[in-house]
């Protein structure tokens, strides 16, 4: 019974926890959705526009060695304004960039976003990056699980070596 009234009382209660350390610790409301099940992400890279106001592509691979199938759905790129899935495609002798609306990471299978193919582009990026720094990037699935990733900044034109 007594143990009861000490425990009624919340600040008590609390210290209680503290001094226990058994009780695991409640999740935090605004934690970060987990990323679906063999969903991994590597060498993220975005190239700084030369032109301050001019978009930038985000580059990366994303592997999936899970079971099922993964839809990409939305991206999002720390401090960007807007950021959308793009693929650089030939026609008619022109080079062009298309919107993807979805991108499938099928089961067992890696995705090379590279120049030349498919990146996410980022509008609306602030001035003041700078190489070497890194963005927050956030994938979003059909589903609504999402993978978060660094990207590094590489100077305007800066090639991408991974071994360095
Ligand atoms: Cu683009």
């Amino acid at each position: 019974m007594k143990k009861f009234l000490i425990a009624s009382a919340a600040g008590i209660m609390s210290l209680g926890l503290v001094a226990c350390g058994s009780d695991p610790e409640p999740a935090p409301a605004d934690a970060a959705p987990e990323a679906p099940e063999g969903i991994s992400v590597s060498d993220g890279r975005m190239n700084i526009p030369a032109a301050s106001g001019n978009p930038a592509a985000v580059y990366f691979t994303i592997t999936n060695d899970g079971a099922e199938d993964q839809m990409l759905r939305a991206a999002n790129v720390e401090s960007a304004e807007s950021a959308l899935f793009h693929e650089t495609a030939e026609w008619s002798g022109q080079v062009d960039m298309q919107e993807l609306l979805q991108v499938n990471v099928p089961a067992g299978e890696s995705v090379v976003f590279e120049p030349g193919g498919k990146h996410v582009m980022a509008f609306g990026l602030p001035e003041g990056l700078e190489a070497g720094g890194e963005l927050e990037v956030t994938l979003s699935f059909v589903r609504g699980d999402k993978v978060s990733f660094p990207v590094v900044l590489l100077g305007p034109g800066e090639e991408y070596n991974p071994g360095e």
